[in-house]
């Protein structure tokens, strides 16, 4: 095979948001739109590209094959040796990180706009990962961006072509050096990472009941998305629950028109399905598998920064963590504080990052933390370098084995001790993009005035003062570096905390989060419905903000 270079034009707009580069999928079937980018992509690794190997995989989605064919063409003709590819396509996001981790690669490219719809008329995305299996980090992501604005030729083998439905191991000559395309399990690596750190006996056990205890029912929806297989192996083979309450199990190119974003909102079926009672325990998946939404009987829900606080108390029921010990915590700033309630308590280190998996990257390589969570129902470990939803629902089930208790037992006993932190976010998607960046100036502007903090705001009865305002930024302990204007916090003195952030993974317009969090010590309150218990703060930040006139928005289209 022999390499061609292709001239080609440049795109704007091609700069990664919180997880990768995400458009229509219309956008990336341009001529030459994918190509740049992946180009873009090995030019900024540079020389040592020469000679590596490179995780490719995806969540199925629509448009995935195509770019694989073209990720296979473009790296045979960049000088990279070996390529693993799953098999139809197919790695989950917390797969990739597995094998990128295992097999020491240079890293991988993942195909996935996560939770956002897939299909011709849906979005697609590419991430690239790096050594430590986790998401490039900025200063990688600003090299490939700046990289595309001048882009004017690709290297590609156009005639190099492998069938990666099949498991198979081919080698080429490209230009008399030899390219390997590896076509590898898409599960395997996985489940037996799963099986090392999670006590399936245990968990078994548990979801099969015995003379003592009934069975412990579960429901696991896939959304269509990449975790199906995934599922079927670990759930329907390795412990036993039937197929039918395994749902959605297949990965569909459109994610059979669902909106594979597992949330009360868009998994409202699966909700609805766990309310009947007939389900002890429920578990959704998104897209591309790192996301999940815990829910117990009669679809009690965990709210994800919840989730992470619970894991973080009981740790220490899981095989893995006994073995290698809990390091630190670490939580995206929106995400509610309950984990740093538990980390006091235990006197372990928490750290508080900006929002998107990447910054808990160096963390974790320095070994200064376990666990980590975001509000957006991504929970994960050290085990990989991506939040992984199947991990989450294994650990749930490992520590719901090891006590015997409900989920919501779990939850009112872990109220008990730390009290509770109350948590919402509102979502208003897809609003006029010059709307929403006219909101965000104007509380910044207000934020600035000189009388701003000491101010009191009373609603239903409740008056809060505010004690800081800013607009967050982060110095990363590990390398220096420091990412600014990550979302305006208004913190005040009972601890209660308002944040506005703009969402940097859409693919149409702004989407505005508003993020509200308040803390409670009265054990009266820990039943009651967050969304009564923070009305008051809601309404104080509608108005302080003025959302509704800036954007005509007057519900969210997503509350959590
Ligand atoms: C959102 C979430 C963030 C998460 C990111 C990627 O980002 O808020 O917590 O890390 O999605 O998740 P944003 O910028 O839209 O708020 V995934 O499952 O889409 O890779
Ligand atoms: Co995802």
């Amino acid at each position: 095979f022999t390499v061609s270079i292709v001239d080609t034009v440049t795109f704007e707009g091609q700069k990664p948001g919180t997880s990768g580069l995400r458009k229509a999928a219309k956008i990336f079937q341009q001529e030459h739109y994918t190509e740049n980018f992946i180009q873009a992509i090995f030019e900024a690794v540079g020389d040592n590209l020469f000679g590596s190997t490179l995780v490719v995989g995806g969540d199925g989605r629509y448009y995935g094959r195509d770019v694989i064919e073209k990720i296979i063409k473009i790296a045979a003709a960049n000088g990279i040796s070996k390529l693993l590819v799953g098999q139809n396509g197919i790695f989950s996001t917390p797969a990739v990180s597995t094998v990128i981790r295992k097999y020491k690669t240079i890293g991988g490219i993942v195909l996935t706009a996560s939770h956002n719809p897939g299909g011709p008329n849906g979005d697609f995305g590419i991430k690239f990962n790096c050594e430590n299996g986790g998401p490039a980090s900025d200063s990688i992501t600003n090299k490939i961006y700046d990289i595309t604005k001048t882009l004017k030729k690709y290297k590609i083998v156009p005639e190099l072509s492998v069938d990666i439905d099949k498991i198979q191991c081919v080698t080429v000559q490209v230009d008399g050096k030899p390219f390997t395309i590896d076509v590898i399990d898409s599960v395997n690596d996985y489940i037996n990472l799963m099986k090392e750190i999670f006590d399936f006996s245990s968990i078994k056990k548990l979801l099969q009941g015995n003379d003592e205890h009934l069975p412990f029912k579960i429901l696991i929806n896939s959304m269509n998305g990449v975790t199906g297989p995934y599922v079927k192996q670990i759930f329907g083979k390795e412990l036993s629950v039937s197929d039918s309450n395994l749902v959605n199990s297949t990965p569909k190119e459109d994610f059979g028109g669902l909106h594979p974003d597992p949330n009360l909102t868009y998994a409202a079926d699966f909700v609805n399905d766990v309310k009947t009672g007939l389900y002890d325990f429920g578990a959704a998946f998104d897209g591309d598998g790192d996301r999940n939404m815990i829910i117990g009987k009669k679809a009690f829900f965990v709210n994800p920064s919840d989730s992470l606080a619970v894991l973080a108390a009981n740790l220490n029921v899981i095989p893995y963590f006994q073995k290698v010990g809990v390091k630190g915590y670490a939580r995206s700033m929106p995400t509610g504080a309950a984990v740093d309630r538990v980390a006091k308590s235990t006197n372990i280190e928490c750290f508080e990052v900006p929002t998107g998996w990447k910054y808990f990257g160096n963390l974790m390589d320095a070994g200064l933390i376990s666990l980590c969570g975001e509000e957006s129902f991504g929970t994960g470990s050290n085990h990989i370098r991506e939040k992984d939803g199947i991990w989450t629902s294994l650990a749930w089930l490992n520590i719901i084995a090891s006590h015997r208790k409900s989920i919501e037992e779990i939850l009112l006993n872990h109220w008990c001790t730390y009290g509770r932190n109350f948590f919402t976010r509102y979502d208003y998607e897809n609003c006029d993009i010059d709307a929403a960046n006219k909101m965000m100036k104007y509380v910044e502007e207000l934020m600035k005035e000189s009388d701003f903090v000491g101010r009191k705001f009373t609603s239903h009865n409740k008056t809060y003062i505010i004690k800081e305002a800013d607009n967050y930024s982060y110095k990363d302990p590990i390398d220096g570096s420091v990412a600014s204007k990550q979302g305006l916090r208004i913190l005040f003195e009972d601890s209660s905390r308002i944040i506005f952030r703009l969402s940097g993974t859409g693919s149409a317009g702004a989407t505005i989060r508003l993020y509200i969090e308040s803390y409670e010590a009265d054990s009266s309150t820990y039943l009651r419905d967050p969304q009564t218990v923070l009305k008051p703060l809601v309404d104080i930040s509608l108005e302080l903000s003025k959302l509704g006139e800036f954007t005509g928005r007057n519900e969210p289209t997503v509350i959590t």
